[in-house]
């Protein structure tokens, strides 16, 4: 009987329901970048957190990969419409990166090596929803895909996922990052379609 069968697959969604609307599934992997892709060498790889009080904590590629790192599975959503389910990386929690590191702050501003900067709210980075990737399928990240080490938030769309990520500057107020100034939602729900201001 069919709806017997169905009752067991049902349990895993369908690829239908896991693409949020207005979005194409592809098998690809595209690269958008808005500019070059800035070679940075691990040797002087450094990532840094500054609060609102100007307290700086900074990791070396050596201390970055002492830390625990997971593997996750998600899928992405690029504004530009596409999708791509479970993609897998290997990345450092921003829970565990920002343990010890006290603030106040409500928000993020992203900055990658390049230049480009991105904004979201700090919470959207905490409880499990944002990594330090510098996995991706079993591999090195590749460097067009932000190698050394990119941003993973992968529930917002995927132009808060700053490639090449070299700082997070922790803020009390909302300050707009590159794409942010050219008109792209400040928060950038897929699930809401929230791709430009006001949407
Ligand atoms: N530093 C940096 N990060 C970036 C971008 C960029 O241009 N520069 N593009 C963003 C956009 S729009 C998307 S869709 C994803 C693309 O990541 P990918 O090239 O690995 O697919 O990176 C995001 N992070
Ligand atoms: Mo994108």
């Amino acid at each position: 009987m069919d709806f017997v069968t169905r009752g067991f697959e049902g349990r895993r969604r369908s690829s239908d329901d896991r693409l949020p609307p207005g979005q194409y599934l592809t098998g690809d992997f595209p690269v958008l970048s808005a500019g070059p892709t800035p070679g940075v060498d691990r040797a002087e790889w450094e990532l840094w957190v500054a609060t609102e009080d100007g307290t700086r904590h900074a990791w070396s590629w050596d201390e970055l990969m002492a830390l625990p790192a997971e593997t996750v599975t998600v899928d992405i959503h690029c504004v530009t419409s596409w999708s791509k389910l479970d993609t897998e990386w290997r990345g450092v929690s921003l829970d565990t990166l920002l343990a010890d590191v006290e603030t106040a702050a409500d928000f993020a501003l992203v900055h990658s090596y390049g230049g480009y900067t991105t904004n979201l709210p700090l919470e959207d980075l905490l409880d499990g929803q944002a990594w330090v990737a510098f996995g991706y399928d079993g591999d090195d990240l590749p460097a067009e895909h932000g190698g050394p080490a990119r941003l993973l938030v992968p529930h917002l769309y995927f132009w808060k996922s700053a490639k090449w990520v070299r700082g997070i500057e922790l803020m009390l107020e909302d300050s707009p990052g590159f794409w942010e100034q050219l008109g792209y939602h400040d928060y950038g729900d897929p699930w809401r379609e929230q791709r430009y201001q006001g949407d």
